[in-house]
C-alpha cells in the first residue's frame, strides 16, 4: 500500500490565469473507453493531455495509447477515486509544470471508478471541469447489470454523466440496442429512487449517443461544463474495494493457441483481463477479454510493447 500524501493545491495559477477545460471519460470495465480515447486523439486537431487510470499493476491502455499519442501520463496500481489518493495530484502538478498547456484534458478513469468522487479535481488549479463522459457497452449490459456491484457501479457512473456514449452498438441488433438504450434509462431512474450523487446535474436529460457517430470529438470536448463546487470538496479515499485485481502470469513467449487456452483456464468470474503476449516469432499480442467476449489482436509493428503479465479482474464478493 501506498503512504497517503495529503494533496496541497498550488498557491498560484499557472499559465497567467489560464484555465484548460478537462474531460472525464467514465465507463465500466471494458466498455470501450481506450477504444473511443484513441478515436478522439486521431480526430483531435489541437494537443490534448491524457491521464490514464487503470487498476493493474501494469498500466496495459497507457501502453496501448502512447504509441499513437506522446502526450499520455499514467496513473496506475489502483482505482484513482478510492485508493490512489496522491495520484491525481502528481499527475496535475506535471502538467502544470509544463511551459505551455495543452488545449484539453482527457481523463480516463478506470473501469470501477465513481466519477462524482473525482469531479472535484476537475477544477484544481489551472483546469476547469468541461464534462463527465460515461461509456456503456450495449452488448453485454443485461448480463452485468445482474451482478449488483457492477449494476451499482454502473449507474453511479451514469447519473452524474454530462454526456453518455452507447459503444458496440456494432456487436448487436437495432432491437437489442433499442433495448440496450431504455435499460440505461431504467437504471438512472433506480440510481435516483437510490439517492447516487449525481454531482448537481439532472441525469434524466443526459444525451444518450453512440460512439460510432461521426461527430465524436466535437460531442465530447465540448460540453461546457455547468456545474458549481470547487477543488475543497475532494472526498477523501474509501479504500474499499469493490472489484479485485490479480497479476496472473504468462508464459514468455507463448503460442497464439495457447493464450486461448490459457485464458479458458482462468477460474470463473473474470470480469474484464487484458495484456500483451509474445510468442517464439517475436509477434505481440494484445489479449482484451471483457466478460464473455474475448478478443485476440496482433499488435502493428510500432505499437509493439514489451509483454505484460495478465491483468485479471473480478468482483469482490460482498456477501463473504
Ligand atoms: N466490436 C466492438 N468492440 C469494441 C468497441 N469498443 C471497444 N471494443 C473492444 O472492447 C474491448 C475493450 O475495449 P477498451 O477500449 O479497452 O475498453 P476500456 O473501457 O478502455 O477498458 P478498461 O480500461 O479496462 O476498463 C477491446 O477488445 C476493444 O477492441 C466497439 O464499439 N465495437
Ligand atoms: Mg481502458
Ligand atoms: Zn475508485
Amino acid at each position: 500500500m501506498k503512504a497517503m500524501k495529503r494533496y496541497q493545491e498550488p498557491e498560484f495559477l499557472p499559465w497567467d490565469g489560464r484555465r484548460v477545460p478537462l474531460t472525464f471519460l467514465s465507463g465500466y470495465l471494458g466498455s470501450g473507453k481506450t477504444t473511443a480515447l484513441n478515436r478522439l486523439l486521431a480526430a483531435a486537431e489541437a494537443p490534448i493531455a491524457v491521464l490514464v487510470n487503470d487498476v493493474g499493476e501494469v498500466n496495459i491502455d497507457a501502453r496501448l495509447i502512447r504509441h499513437r499519442h506522446g502526450n499520455t501520463i499514467e496513473l496506475t496500481d489502483g482505482c484513482v477515486c478510492c485508493s490512489l489518493s496522491d495520484g491525481f495530484g502528481a499527475a496535475f502538478d506535471q502538467l502544470r509544470s509544463r511551459a505551455t498547456p495543452p488545449n484539453h484534458v482527457v481523463v480516463e478513469l478506470s473501469g470501477v471508478a465513481e466519477p462524482d468522487r473525482v469531479l472535484p479535481w476537475g477544477r484544481s488549479a489551472g483546469f476547469k471541469l468541461d464534462g463527465v463522459v460515461t461509456l456503456v457497452a450495449v452488448d453485454q449490459l443485461a448480463d452485468l447489470v445482474t451482478e449488483p456491484i457492477a449494476e451499482l457501479t454502473i449507474m453511479k457512473q451514469l447519473v452524474c454523466a454530462d454526456l453518455i456514449m452507447l459503444s458496440k452498438v456494432d456487436l448487436v441488433s437495432p432491437a437489442q440496442r433499442v433495448a440496450a438504450e431504455q435499460l440505461v434509462r431504467d437504471l438512472i431512474q433506480k440510481g435516483l429512487g437510490e439517492k447516487l450523487a449525481t454531482g448537481g446535474i439532472d441525469p434524466t436529460t443526459t444525451p444518450i449517443v453512440d460512439t460510432t457517430g461521426p461527430t465524436l470529438a466535437s460531442t465530447v470536448l465540448q460540453l461546457g461544463g455547468g456545474r458549481s463546487g470547487d477543488i475543497d470538496e475532494l472526498p477523501a479515499p474509501t479504500l474499499f474495494d469493490t472489484h479485485s485485481t490479480e497479476m496472473v502470469p504468462l508464459p514468455d513467449p507463448i503460442e497464439r493457441e495457447d493464450i486461448d487456452h490459457l485464458i479458458a483456464s482462468l477460474a470463473p468470474g473474470v470480469l474484464r483481463a487484458k495484456g500483451i503476449a509474445r510468442d517464439s516469432s517475436d509477434r505481440r499480442w494484445n489479449i482484451q477479454v471483457v466478460g464473455r467476449r474475448t478478443v485476440v489482436t496482433e499488435l502493428s509493428a510500432p505499437e509493439r510493447d514489451d509483454p505484460t503479465d495478465l491483468v485479471v479482474i473480478r468482483a469482490n464478493n460482498l456477501s463473504g
